[in-house]
């Protein structure tokens, strides 16, 4: 399948999607969801892809929201189906197996903030600006903003957010605990290619034991959390990363992971 507007790449064992509207600063319209929804399907299929980065294409902008000339002439029964659909889609990004980041390059407002919340974490350019800015289109997020931002940053704080709309640079974002590291635009590519790799050679069992164990944990009470996380521990034991990462530690020795899923 051909995208028109996402550039899918895949080197080794990473993969990126870039959004790809430069005209309307790749504003998330129906034709991109249905591409976005093929190719998270795709990448959750293939175990070779060890790790997902989300990007904006061109120099401006990461996703500037929900189109808002397609979102003009929706109804409200359409505009619901809209706020489904990207909810499922992006609730399908947060739940991947894989690590997934979010290497906002620019402007990441509404739905753009709110696909970047989806990821397992945001490095941002210098240039990134976030926000949700939908009140001053008489409207609210509708894309799962509203949940993870407060789920982040606390009710307060994202009330803040939500109520004034105000949009804020990559400095804010990372004093909320939205980023958790911003670059000069040149490096951000380079340093986030950095941080995926190193995440990539680690064992793909305990990548994922780790991930589901936080995000399940995220919204259960501790103990079940901690059942879970003992459950998943036990997992990665008996996995071969598992057995050949402490065996090296006392060999002394580098573990070489297999990242296989097969034993
Ligand atoms: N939708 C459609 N087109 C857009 C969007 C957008 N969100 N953002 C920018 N564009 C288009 C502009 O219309 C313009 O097109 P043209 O050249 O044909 O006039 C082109 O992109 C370039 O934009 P600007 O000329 O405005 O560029 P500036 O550098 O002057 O400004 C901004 C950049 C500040 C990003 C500005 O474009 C802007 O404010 N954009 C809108 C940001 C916004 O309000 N986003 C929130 C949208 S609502 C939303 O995301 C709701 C999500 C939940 C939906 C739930 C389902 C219903």
């Amino acid at each position: 399948m051909t995208f028109e507007n996402l550039i899918f790449e895949v080197d080794n064992t990473i993969a990126t999607i870039k959004f790809n509207r430069p005209k309307a600063l790749n504003a998330l319209n129906q034709a991109l969801f249905d591409e976005l929804d093929t190719l998270i399907n795709q990448v959750e299929k293939n175990r070779d892809i060890r790790v997902l980065i989300l990007t904006g294409s061109g120099e401006k902008a990461f996703v500037a929201g929900a189109d808002i000339s397609e979102l003009a002439k929706m109804n409200p029964l359409l505009t619901k189906r809209f706020s489904t659909t990207g909810q499922k889609i992006f609730s399908h990004l947060e739940s991947l197996p894989i690590p997934v980041i979010a290497a906002v390059n620019g402007f990441a407002l509404g739905g753009g903030t709110e696909v970047a919340l989806a990821c397992d974490f945001i490095y941002a350019s210098e240039k990134a600006v976030f926000g949700l800015p939908e009140i001053t289109l008489g409207l609210i997020p509708g894309f799962g903003g509203t949940q993870r931002l407060a789920r982040l940053v606390g009710t307060n704080l994202a009330k803040e957010l939500i109520f004034t709309g105000k949009t804020f640079g990559a400095e804010e974002a990372k004093s909320y605990g939205i980023v958790n590291k911003i670059f000069p635009p040149e490096s951000l590519m380079e340093e986030v290619l950095k941080t995926a790799n190193a995440i990539a050679a680690k064992g793909a069992v305990s990548l994922r034991a780790a991930k589901e164990a936080v995000n399940y944990g995220r919204d259960i009470d501790l103990e079940i959390g901690c059942r879970f996380e003992a459950n998943a521990f036990g997992l990665c034991m008996a996995s071969k990363d598992g057995k050949e990462g402490t065996s090296a530690f006392l060999a002394k020795r580098k573990p070489d992971f297999t990242g296989t899923l097969d034993d």
